[in-house]
């Protein structure tokens, strides 16, 4: 029984986050979506009163309650299932693995920034070395990945895998061209193995 209502677009990196721990939680059948179509520049009357800052994913809950933003929305959810949690609830672990979601979290932002600057903002206002600045660092992140942190991606599929697979999604979708597969074979590798996953497959970005 759908209890909750999500802001939804299927292209939004941060709202498929939401959705692939809805999946892997078994939670999907809880959550209605509204579908949304907003940029920073033109917003959604329903949102804008629900999330005051206009951006998704917001999910309001069955007592009026709206949850924002994605990392507060996944924290959430992670609490309304019995099976293993996907964010770890204390130690050690628990900060590696909000870190490494925090860096795929920042990968979506230059991401989904550059999109706006290249895509939305006016041609003769658009700022190259800003577009560059972006691309740096999801170039130093993606590379940091690969070379520190790929064993802790591959030993389980949490909060943190499930950000940098969103934002390796949204990278592809929208920059198709960066070239990241040549330069971290081995993210490349474990990024095809949990693209199989149905939590995945099921919500990937068609454009
Ligand atoms: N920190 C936020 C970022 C959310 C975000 O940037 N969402 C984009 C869509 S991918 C958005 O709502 N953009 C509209 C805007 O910037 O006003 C989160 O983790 O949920």
């Amino acid at each position: 029984m759908t209890t909750m209502t999500l802001f939804h677009s299927p292209l939004s990196p941060f709202v498929r986050k939401v959705m692939v721990l809805l999946h892997e939680t078994g939670q999907q059948d809880r959550v209605a979506l509204q579908a949304v179509n907003i940029s920073p520049v033109t917003g959604d009357d329903q949102l804008d009163l629900d999330n005051p800052i206009g951006k998704i994913p917001a999910l309001r809950l069955q007592d009026g309650t709206v949850l924002h933003d994605s990392r507060v929305i996944c924290e959430y959810l992670d609490q309304q299932h019995v099976g293993n949690p996907l964010i770890p609830r204390e130690g050690s672990a628990r900060w590696r693995r909000l870190t490494l979601a925090s860096q795929a979290d920042a990968i979506m932002d230059s991401a989904v920034s550059s999109r706006y600057e290249s895509f939305l903002r006016p041609e003769d206002k658009r700022w190259d070395g800003w577009l560059e600045a972006q691309a740096g660092k999801i170039r130093r992140s993606l590379a940091n990945l690969e070379q520190e942190h790929l064993a802790e991606l591959t030993s389980v599929f949490d909060i943190a895998a499930i950000g940098v697979a969103c934002a390796l999604g949204y990278l592809d979708l929208r920059q198709p061209a960066f070239g990241w597969r040549e330069r971290q074979p081995g993210l490349a590798a474990w990024y095809a193995e949990v693209s199989k996953r149905p939590s995945l497959a099921a919500t990937a970005p068609m454009a």
